[in-house]
């Protein structure tokens, strides 16, 4: 125990617990083992919190998490402020999931109708892409996936990714004053480390799209230490970054709006002008010198731009021009 602390009655110090662990749910059992008191104590002293006006969630099997007043994250909360006209009309809204993505893809296949949206508080199996792993903290960050179904060509798919980042740093400028920016394909990056990364997935026939699995993940309240050794140095959170007040429901608002907004114009108008302007301005990648990494191929070449249907545009030592649809690159004196 801390000096101090002493002074403290048992609820306070379940609150100084909760706020110490802010963006995370702490379990009941860990409350009444560090206490020393029952689990049924440890219940009783949280209605009593929340008479007192504490916003404190309870999640079955995750524990109890303090909520600010400016962070309610909830279906009701996110539909009561959505302005959109089709994103989230049909909004899911779930505590635990395996992946969001993985959800919607049923749904999709069950027939739901573009727009949809799932969400959850926490994912056990979040994933990035090519079956690697995305950390899904409970309470940390955001893991929404939307429902698309453009009337377009299977092409199209990764021209959705660079929509999505577009819509994503849009609203992060709001929030983040330097560093930000979109390491192609899909990461979003402040100061060179990654803070959401994007996972497009479709279902198509020969020539058309049948559905868009559009996968967002973005970290929000990590602290520096919840990212582990494997990530510590390469990912950041939105709060780390900002000295802006956060809402998980604010943001969620804000970027369906804005992805609702490029979406529609690019299949109305047919036209990728407006997302791409976006993000070419956001772009870290364009004008480097980087490595291609393809499977166990790599090779060096300087990344000229980025093509409106997501390939990546690049010149090799030899002065020979050509395209990069997929694979990772490291930008060099960056990443290496
Ligand atoms: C991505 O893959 O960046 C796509 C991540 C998409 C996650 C969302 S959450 C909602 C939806 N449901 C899902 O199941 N997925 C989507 P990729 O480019 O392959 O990057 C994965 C790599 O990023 C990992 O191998 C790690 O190195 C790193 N990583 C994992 N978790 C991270 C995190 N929380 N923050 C930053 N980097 C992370």
């Amino acid at each position: 125990m801390k000096g101090g602390e002493r002074d403290l009655n048992t609820k306070d110090r379940i609150l100084k617990m909760l706020a110490e662990n802010k963006g995370r749910f702490i379990s009941g059992e860990q409350i009444s083992e560090e206490l020393g008191i029952s689990r049924t104590a440890v219940w009783k002293h949280i209605l009593k919190l929340r008479e007192e006006g504490h916003r404190i969630q309870s999640v079955n099997r995750l524990g109890y998490q303090l909520v600010n007043s400016g962070d309610v994250y909830d279906r009701g909360t996110i539909l009561s402020r959505l302005n959109t006209k089709i994103l989230g009309k049909n909004l899911y809204f779930y505590e635990t999931i395996d992946s969001t993505n993985n959800e919607l893809k049923k749904m999709a296949a069950e027939g739901a109708c573009e727009g949809t949206v799932v969400i959850a508080l926490c994912q056990t199996e979040g994933r990035g892409r090519r079956g690697r792993r995305w950390q899904s903290d409970a309470g940390s960050g955001i893991y929404m996936s939307v429902l698309l179904k453009p009337d377009l060509p299977p092409t199209a798919v990764q021209s959705i990714t660079l929509l999505a980042s577009s819509a994503v740093c849009k609203v992060l400028e709001k929030y983040v004053k330097s560093g930000l920016g979109i390491k192609w394909p899909n990461d979003i990056l402040i100061n060179n480390k990654k803070v959401c990364g994007i996972l497009t997935e479709m279902t198509s026939e020969p020539d058309k799209v049948q559905a868009i699995i559009l996968g967002i993940g973005l970290n929000v309240w990590n602290r520096e230490e919840d990212f582990g050794d494997e990530l510590k140095h390469t990912a950041t959170s939105l709060c780390l970054n900002t000295d802006r007040e956060i809402s998980r429901t604010q943001l969620v608002v804000e970027i369906l709006k804005e992805l609702e907004d490029l979406y529609l114009n690019f299949v109305e108008k047919g036209s990728s002008a407006k997302f791409m302007d976006i993000w070419r301005c956001f772009s870290v990648t364009i004008g480097r010198d980087i490595i291609v990494i393809q499977g166990e191929n790599r090779w060096q070449a300087k990344a000229l731009d980025v093509l409106d249907d997501g390939r990546l545009l690049v010149e090799t030592p030899d002065g020979k021009r050509q395209t990069v649809l997929s694979g990772e690159i490291s930008i060099r004196s960056c990443d290496n």
